[in-house]
């Protein structure tokens, strides 16, 4: 059964850029360089680097193309609108020719190399269009950089006679995709690859990706919730509501909801880093707003706190640096100690200064930033309860201040976490339209023989119909990082610009919304009604375009 909004739903046509709504020419632009490492990066991708941006341009006639057959994955968290790039993928190589073929490979990267596929027929396909969610084919978070695993995706492509994979991913499944790519062009398989830029985080995007899908509508879903909570607060007058929000390294998504709904404290990972802060600071700034607020009988508030504050903290990030460099240098002798020993025998590796810092921190910290990590060598900041660790630390400090006569009011807390609450929301206007679009794009992309490349679609904070479509080389986009303790070609993180428009915007108000009540309720979401409720786009996209 589906619900009734499900059904309405259904039937929303997405909006397109007027220049794929019919038939397309491409344009080639300039060629292109990496963002950074040019000399690294040209020899590790010598057949995909350099290649031009490209663009779509309305053409007259219609564009018609041989069959083709295409695969698709889903990689790494949901976000809300994978199902639209999917049914823009399907409607574009139908377009293109109606014998055309869409694969779906199972459970995310690992379903290409064991294939696990599911041909995605127009009955499956028109069941998922504008829901959230990406259970069409389910996600997966292996990572594909092994050359065992491109051969075994080379065989079932052969099978079904695949002509291209597309990847649908944030910054590391864009990587792998690109890694790919290159791969099978070196061999000359005839098997293309391209990208599409997804996450909730917000945190893959360039001049020419403008932003990943999802971020959106994930952030009107945390932004109508903590909307609700200030409304909650401000009515019953007693509790600081410390609220951490998903974005596991950027935190674009703590600053979009604070531009939304404009709470008392909103801290910005990047800016912590930047300004050198302590665990103690951050601490010292949400005590100072509270007591603030309590000197004016206003004992009651909201602090935005973004997932991946801890690894912003610098002396923290120093720690996790050292960490991932002896757990990447002693992983075998490490998987042999007993559960139980495995903190003792980390404390043992790390240097004098960070095996004290380490200690200090609650155990439940410290067990987070060694032991659980991702496929991708990430720590898992999701699972790490910052917004409690912060409450319980300002509680202490302002009881300190209370003796000192330098806190009069009551300090009592909520804490919450959003962040599944938005990941498979049902995708907004404007991710409905997005994502559809880059599917048709990245449809138009394979049949151009592109390769190497994502798809991208610019323009986005005017009507959907003036929005540009084309494709971008991804080796464009990358620089050499460390990871698990080796140099490596990644795509460079988007992370938020202290300079950027959003966050001047938000440091010139945030002294007001500090102290006093300025909060903003956006309400949920609206799938119908007037444009100006309902096609808004981020206020980060308006404000940096
Ligand atoms: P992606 O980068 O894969 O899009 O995932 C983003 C995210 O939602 C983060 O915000 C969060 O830290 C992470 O996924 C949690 O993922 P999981 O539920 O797999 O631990």
């Amino acid at each position: 059964m589906i619900s009734q909004l499900q059904k309405a739903r259904s039937a929303y046509q997405p909006k397109v850029p007027a220049a794929i709504e019919g038939a397309t020419k491409l344009a080639e632009g300039k060629a292109t360089q990496s963002v950074a490492d040019q000399e690294d990066i040209k020899k590790l991708f010598p057949n995909t680097y350099g290649m031009p941006i490209v663009t779509f341009e309305k053409a007259t006639g219609e564009t018609k193309t041989e069959a083709f057959n295409v695969g698709i994955i889903l990689s790494g968290g949901q976000a809300p609108g994978g199902h639209n790039v999917i049914s823009g993928i399907f409607d574009g190589i139908k377009k293109l020719n109606k014998d055309s073929k869409l694969y779906g490979f199972l459970g995310g990267p690992s379903g290409l190399v064991d294939h696990k596929y599911i041909e995605l027929t127009s009955e499956i396909v028109d069941e998922y269009r504008n829901t959230g969610g990406f259970d069409i084919i389910g996600s997966g978070r292996t990572k594909l950089e092994e050359v065992e695993q491109f051969d075994k995706g080379l065989e079932i492509c052969k099978k079904l006679n695949i002509k291209a994979i597309i990847i649908i991913g944030g910054d590391d499944s864009n990587t792998n995709a690109c890694v790919l790519a290159e791969y099978y062009l070196a061999k000359n398989t005839g098997v293309q690859v391209i990208g599409c830029p997804k996450t909730i985080d917000g945190d893959l995007k360039n001049e020419m990706i403008e932003t990943s899908f999802g971020f959106d509508t994930a952030t009107k879903v945390y932004s109508e919730v903590i909307g609700n909570i200030e409304r909650d607060a401000n009515s019953a007058k007693k509790y600081w509501h410390f609220i951490k929000l998903m974005g596991r390294s950027a935190s674009h998504v703590t600053l979009e909801c604070a531009l939304q709904t404009q709470p008392n404290v909103t801290l910005i990972g990047e800016e912590v880093e930047a300004k050198n802060q302590s665990l103690d600071d951050v601490v010292t700034y949400i005590a100072e707003a509270v007591a603030a607020r309590a000197a004016k009988g206003l004992n009651f508030g909201t602090v935005l706190v973004p997932e991946g504050l801890i690894e912003f903290i610098p002396a923290i990030k120093k720690l996790i640096a050292e960490l991932n460099d002896m757990l990447a240098a002693n992983q075998a002798e490490f998987d042999t100690v007993a559960a139980d020993k495995k903190i003792d025998y980390v404390v043992s590796k790390l240097s004098k200064e960070n095996a004290e810092l380490f200690k200090s921190l609650p155990t439940t910290v410290s067990t987070q930033l060694a032991l659980e990590r991702d496929p991708h060598g990430n720590v898992q900041v999701s699972l790490i309860e910052t917004e409690q660790l912060l409450a319980e630390m300002v509680a202490k400090k302002l009881a300190a201040w209370k003796k000192e006569g330098k806190f009069v009011g009551k300090f009592a807390t909520q804490h919450h976490f959003f962040g599944y609450e938005g990941r498979c929301a049902a995708p907004s206007n404007f991710d409905a339209d997005y994502c559809y679009s880059l599917g048709r794009v990245a449809a138009l992309l394979i049949a151009s023989g592109k390769t190497g490349y994502m798809s991208s679609v610019r323009n986005t904070t005017k009507p959907a119909a003036e929005w540009l479509a084309g494709g971008i080389p991804i080796t464009a986009m990358m620089n050499m990082e460390k990871r698990n303790g080796k140099m490596k070609p990644v795509i460079q993180k988007a992370l938020v610009k202290l300079d950027g428009g959003p966050f001047k915007f938000f440091a010139s108000k945030r002294a007001e919304w500090a102290i006093e009540t300025a909060f903003v309720y956006p309400g949920p979401i609206q799938y119908f009604g007037p444009t100006e409720v309902c096609d808004q786009p981020t206020k980060t996209l308006v404000l940096e375009h």
